[in-house]
């Protein structure tokens, strides 16, 4: 019995047309329960890559976990990202839990895209968020401005506070190229203040039920308002064949996204790291 469903024609779609498709019932319950105890013991034994924000982001940690790993290497995932990046292929990139308990009080909406935070760059780049519990917009529901992901420049990186965002990429810096003319100079209007003229799109999420999207899509989530629902829930994210590595000068450039340091990166090559198995299709033999 698979426990990740095929994503829809229909669903890829609504995913090539609005830069994002709802997945309701993408994986079952038996293995969103698993997940959820799985995501509970990280939260308690985070790895490197946390955040707390009001909330807790947490990156880069799911493949050391067995039930984690099972669903972000399941080709059945991979196939469904593919299909919808027109890649054929898909590798893993990484893995994002995003926690906030009840009465969370995150005023602010962070509206950004996320290709511009990441050494990466391509059409073949893809997230799948998947909610651990119910969840509706009071309780943080990610929204989304479809379409969003037609317009070829970028919103300047904010932090989960709204305020703007730089790194140091340590000894990669020099590599690091002048991209400004692909930015806004302003950051990203406050589209939830006028969600009928942006069309703001706000979905209800069950446990299990996903949205797939473009990383050049523009979305958020407010706080969590709900007394007694926690909201939980996991980014898978996946690149295809056109996918080349980047970095981007004078913007954050997550370092935990970057390959080993004794692992080649040059600035327009193909995507290669162990950091990054194949997903799908299978090897032959595998
Ligand atoms: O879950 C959230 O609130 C944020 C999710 C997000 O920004 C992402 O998955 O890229």
């Amino acid at each position: 019995m698979p426990t990740v469903r095929s994503i829809t024609e229909d669903e890829i779609q609504s995913y090539r047309e609005q830069g994002v498709a709802k997945l309701s019932g993408l994986v079952d319950l038996g293995l969103v329960e698993r997940m959820r105890d799985a995501l509970d013991e990280n939260v308690a034994n985070p790895g490197r890559w946390v955040t707390d924000a009001g909330f807790r982001s947490q990156r880069c940690f799911g493949l050391d976990d067995p039930v984690l790993r099972g669903y972000l290497l399941d080709p059945a995932l991979g196939e469904n990202a593919a299909r919808a990046m027109g890649s054929p292929t898909a590798n893993f990139f990484f893995d994002h839990m995003f926690l906030f308990e009840p009465n969370t009080p995150v005023d602010e909406h962070y509206w950004h895209q996320d290709l511009p935070f990441w050494p990466v760059e391509g059409e073949h780049v893809v997230s799948i968020w998947l909610s651990l519990y119910d969840c509706t917009p009071e309780s943080a529901a990610l929204k989304f401005i479809p379409g969003s992901h037609h317009e070829r420049r970028f919103y300047p990186p904010v932090g989960f506070d709204g305020t703007p965002m730089v790194g140091d990429l340590g000894p990669r810096a020099a590599l690091a190229i002048d991209v400004r003319d692909q930015f806004f100079d302003d950051q990203a209007p406050a589209f939830h203040e006028d969600p009928e003229l942006y069309g703001v799109t706000e979905f209800s999420y069950k446990a299990g039920d996903a949205v797939i999207f473009n990383t050049r899509t523009v979305h958020s989530s407010g706080g969590n308002k709900s007394p007694d629902q926690r909201r939980l829930a996991y980014s898978a994210r996946f690149i295809g064949d056109d996918a080349r590595m980047m970095l981007r000068q004078g913007v954050f450039q997550d370092p935990a996204l970057l390959p080993d340091a004794d692992e080649p990166f040059e600035v327009g090559a193909p995507m290669r790291s162990r950091r990054w198995p194949r997903v799908y299709p299978i090897a032959s033999g595998a």
